[in-house]
């Protein structure tokens, strides 16, 4: 692989790779990019996670098994601006269709660009002459035009990982024109889904004038050529579906069996965000007590969710909220020996959640958008064949267009959860098994290494 082009990997926040040996103990995008850049001998580049009182400029760099990691520390003022402020209260809720819930603040959006720049100075003198450049997420959207504009000229590719809002949306963004004339300096575009993919497509031909190619992906926009497609995102199947063997995942199968004796398990697993659609979803639990009572002593479901973005404002409300919700149902459903709802507000490994999704016999990933959603997968690739549990899944994640055999539900309908969780319940072996041996397929074929190859071979070669 030596005659391969070096690559750099570009993203908010860096894994640093696990000691030799213990390189399977990370999860799905970290592992494949780890796995990339090992081959590749490589440079992955991002915030460290700190927060430094002033901007240094020093990198800290590390190497593990032939992969470098390289970070940078963050002042307060850019973590509050372009992090908690621009990528998190702008960006992340209006391209997750929540335009009541986005923040347009000139001064946010001065640090974000503000940081990309710092980015993009930082990284320049990293890039060798025919290193490949592969940029992550909406965090860094200009850094490629900020790189161009110090001369680099090797091949740069973006990959978004959340979804790319319909041009109505996503024209109320202040200085829109400005961001996506930045991403036209990119050789290569990753959206997660045809429909993400569409939307920008629309966006450049209606709003920007630019000449598109839909059966090609090509862009053209002064005398610039740039390739969108779709690269729909999967897991490290190898890895997880691995895990099954681990003592951490029986255990945790067993926990979770023992501790719900005849009742079925039915989970939801996510981080704690708005777009998942964790309010929606205790509503049509809700519902579905509400008409079949009596199956209070067939269900409990478990939701594992632990908080993300905490300095975030309408992140603090959402979990008030659920605790709420959560109350209520307890409040109003439980016997002395019964109680339907578990909410946990705390993470998990990735082997104790194979062991969770393995002895619940429902998962429900219900998010009102979402870029792709892996933890659909997960719950998949965790079944067991013979006796595979159901998948109930939001029509609006990006999974969804892949998933069709699972149950697909609008999660803003609680009657339409509700009625799900008893399909579900109710169904059949057989028919558990059909929709299961069309799921697994996708989810072991279309993995985490396939979609890394993919991204690469369109970058290596255009
Ligand atoms: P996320 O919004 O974080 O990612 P998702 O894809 O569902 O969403 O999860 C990523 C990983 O986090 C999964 O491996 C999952 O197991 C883990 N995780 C989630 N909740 C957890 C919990 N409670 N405890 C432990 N681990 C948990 C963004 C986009 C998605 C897109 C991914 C990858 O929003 O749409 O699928 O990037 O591109």
């Amino acid at each position: 692989m030596s005659e391969e082009a070096r690559l750099v990997v570009v993203s908010n926040r860096v894994a640093v790779p696990k000691a030799r040996g213990a390189a399977g103990a990370q999860g799905g995008l970290a592992g494949a990019l780890n796995a990339a850049l090992k081959d590749r001998s490589g440079v992955w580049f991002g915030w460290s996670g700190e927060e430094a009182e002033e901007n240094s400029g020093e990198i800290s760099t590390q190497t593990t098994d032939g992969v470098t990691t390289a970070t940078i520390d963050l002042s307060k003022r850019d973590v509050d601006e372009y992090y908690n402020g621009y990528a998190n209260s702008t960006l992340w809720p209006l391209f997750h269709y929540r335009l009541d819930l986005a923040e347009y603040e000139r001064e946010t959006g001065k640090g974000y660009e503000r940081v990309n720049e710092r980015f993009a100075e930082t990284l320049h003198p990293l890039i060798e002459d025919d290193d490949i450049v592969w940029v992550h997420d909406y965090h860094l959207i200009p850094l490629g035009e900020r790189l161009r504009s110090r001369g680099v000229e090797n091949r740069i590719g973006f990959f978004l990982h959340i979804p790319w809002p319909p041009t109505r949306l996503f024209v109320s963004l202040p200085y829109h024109e400005r961001l996506v004339r930045t991403m036209l300096h990119y050789d290569l575009l990753g959206f997660q889904t045809q429909e993400w993919l569409d939307s920008f497509l629309h966006y450049c031909r209606t709003e920007l004038g630019a000449e598109v190619d839909d059966a090609t992906g090509s862009i053209t926009l002064e005398g610039r050529t740039t390739i969108a497609r779709a690269y729909p995102i999967g897991i490290d199947w190898d890895h997880f579906s691995g895990l099954k063997d681990t003592g951490d995942a029986r255990q945790a199968e067993q926990r979770l069996l023992s501790s719900t004796r005849r009742r079925t398990a039915m989970i939801g697993v996510d981080r704690l965000d708005y777009s998942k659609g964790l309010p929606e979803r205790l509503d049509g639990i809700s519902r579905f007590f509400d008409r079949f009572p009596e199956r209070v002593r067939d269900l409990v479901f478990i939701q594992i969710a632990p908080p993300s973005r905490e300095d975030v404002e309408s992140y603090q409300q959402i979990r008030a909220l659920l605790e709420q919700k959560a109350g209520q149902i307890n409040g109003a459903r439980s016997e002395v020996d019964v109680v339907p709802v578990r909410y946990v507000n705390r993470g998990y490994s990735h082997a104790q959640l194979h062991g969770f999704f393995r002895a619940a016999k429902i998962g429900l990933v219900t998010p009102l958008r979402d870029g792709m959603n892996l933890v659909a997968k997960e719950y998949i690739a965790a079944q067991d064949p013979e006796d595979p549990g159901v998948l109930i899944l939001s029509r609006f994640a990006g999974a969804a267009a892949q998933m069709q055999e699972a149950l697909l539900v609008n999660p803003h309908s609680p009657d339409d959860l509700s009625h799900a969780i008893a399909t579900a319940l109710d169904m059949p072996v057989d028919e558990r098994r059909r929709r299961y041996e069309a799921l697994i397929s996708t989810v072991r074929y279309d993995n985490v290494q396939d979609w890394t190859n993919n991204f690469l071979r369109d970058l290596d070669a255009p």
